[in-house]
């Protein structure tokens, strides 16, 4: 059935029941010199490249491959719409390797028509914490489906993160594959019911008008936490505490350090945004809550031709209830000109998304571990994990 990861050190449909297999890599790391040194072959045709991100056309390149050949819905209403920002602030954390960004180029016009993606980060599963890579932004331009470059593609990835004497990595996929360590579902908040209507995002509900709609998802024009503010780069090493204890709590999350919350989550225009509550008497830093922007390409619309979507990032309430958190997150969202705020059900989010007015979506997103065997499958709730 899956002719390539059936080859894979990966968690297999056949032993899901196996409750003998252990916990932990699925094979053991080789000697660095026994690491194919060549890349695989490609076609001949193509021809692998290093992508630069660091560069501006190179970045334009790549992402003009993404906006129009990347993740769709499954009514091809709405693609991925990464900005550059984005993508360059996804690409370049702390200690990521330009070798990790791999495009696959057409010999004769240099048109890039496929690429994939990894970068370094601490994973830590139960009290291992484990040197991972992230793997995204797989993408074949859909001129070139179905002729097995995926796999191609991957393998070579993981040659190149191997040559770095890493062993696992995560990813997320939309689609089923073997085996997902747990699969979280899609929610979304309306904040411009007019406009999600319109573009057939979402649908009047039953004995709903328009006025009705929009009075039910009105929200405050301002936050209403005292002491609730944008993040900071001087806030970084508070946020990092509440950070590492609250990510705890969970099965499988980052670690993160100084370096890691200064990249990831002190805010970036159009890229991410992050705010705390800041204690008006002690001047303590309690609550965090973040989100990350990605539009969707609205595909043969008329009237628009983009969706502005927030994604709820990681969140962290120690004195301010999740609830009234999140809240102030949507307002400020809305205050932004979002048209939706999306959030999955893993971490905490699952006891407040329906009292927020969050409805699931027609999606689901899969996690996934290369090369480490978790058992048995986890509830979303046990995931503290965002990949973006
Ligand atoms: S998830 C986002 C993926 N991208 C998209 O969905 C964008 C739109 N789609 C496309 O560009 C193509 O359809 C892609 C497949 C490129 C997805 N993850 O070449 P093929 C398997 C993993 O003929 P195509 C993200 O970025 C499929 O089951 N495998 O197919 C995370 C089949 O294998 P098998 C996938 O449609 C990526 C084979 O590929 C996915 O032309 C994590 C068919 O290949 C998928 N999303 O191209 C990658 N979709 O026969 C894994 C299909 O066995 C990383 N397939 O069923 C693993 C860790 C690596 C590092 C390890 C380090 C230690
Ligand atoms: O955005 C998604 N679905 C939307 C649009 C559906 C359009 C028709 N298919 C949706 N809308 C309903 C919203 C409604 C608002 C009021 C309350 C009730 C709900 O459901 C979905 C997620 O739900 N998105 C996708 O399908 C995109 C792909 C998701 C997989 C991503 C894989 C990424 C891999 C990255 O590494």
């Amino acid at each position: 059935r899956h002719k390539f990861w059936e080859t894979q050190p990966v968690g297999q449909f056949k032993d899901l029941g196996d409750s003998n297999l252990p916990e932990g890599p699925i094979e053991a790391p080789t000697p660095l010199s026994e690491v194919k040194q060549e890349p695989y072959n490609l076609p001949n045709l193509y021809e692998w490249i290093t992508c630069d991100m660091e560069s501006k056309d190179t970045c334009a390149e790549v992402y003009k491959l993404l906006a129009n050949n990347y993740v769709e819905d499954d009514e091809n209403m709405f693609r991925f719409n990464y900005s550059m920002e984005f993508l360059q602030w996804a690409l370049r954390p702390p200690g990521y390797f330009k070798s990790w960004h791999i495009g696959v180029r057409v010999k004769t016009s240099k048109k890039l028509v496929a690429f994939i993606t990894g970068v370094p980060a601490k994973i830590r599963v139960r009290d291992e914490v484990i040197q991972m890579a992230e793997i995204n932004f797989l993408c074949v331009h859909k001129k070139l489906r179905s002729k097995r470059l995926a796999p191609v593609m991957i393998k070579e990835v993981t040659r190149r993160v191997h040559l770095e004497n890493i062993w696992q990595a995560a990813y997320t996929a939309g689609v089923i594959l073997p085996t997902p360590i747990t699969t979280c579902q899609y929610w979304h908040r309306s904040l411009n019911p007019k406009k999600l209507i319109d573009v057939g995002f979402s649908r009047l509900g039953a004995r709903m008008t328009m006025s009705r709609t929009i009075k039910l998802y009105k929200l405050p024009e301002t936050t209403v936490t005292p002491g609730f503010r944008k993040m900071e780069l001087r806030d970084v090493p508070a946020v990092t505490r509440l950070l590492k204890n609250f990510l705890s709590k969970f099965v499988v999350a980052p670690e993160f350090d100084d370096n890691d919350v200064d990249h990831w989550l002190v805010p970036r225009d159009n890229v991410v945004d992050s705010f705390l509550v800041e204690d008006p008497e002690t001047h303590e830093i309690t609550d965090f809550c973040s989100f990350y922007t990605l539009p969707s390409s609205i595909l043969g619309n008329q009237n628009y031709s983009t969706l502005k979507a927030a994604y709820s990032y990681y969140n962290v309430s120690t004195k301010t209830p999740l609830l009234q958190l999140m809240n102030d997150a949507l307002i400020a969202a809305k205050q932004k000109d979002f048209d939706v705020f999306n959030a999955l059900d893993l971490m905490e989010n699952g006891t407040i998304l329906k009292e927020l007015k969050f409805g699931p979506g027609d999606g689901q997103l899969h996690y996934y571990l290369y090369n480490y065997r978790i058992k048995p499958a986890l509830a979303p709730s046990e995931l503290g994990l965002v990949l973006l």
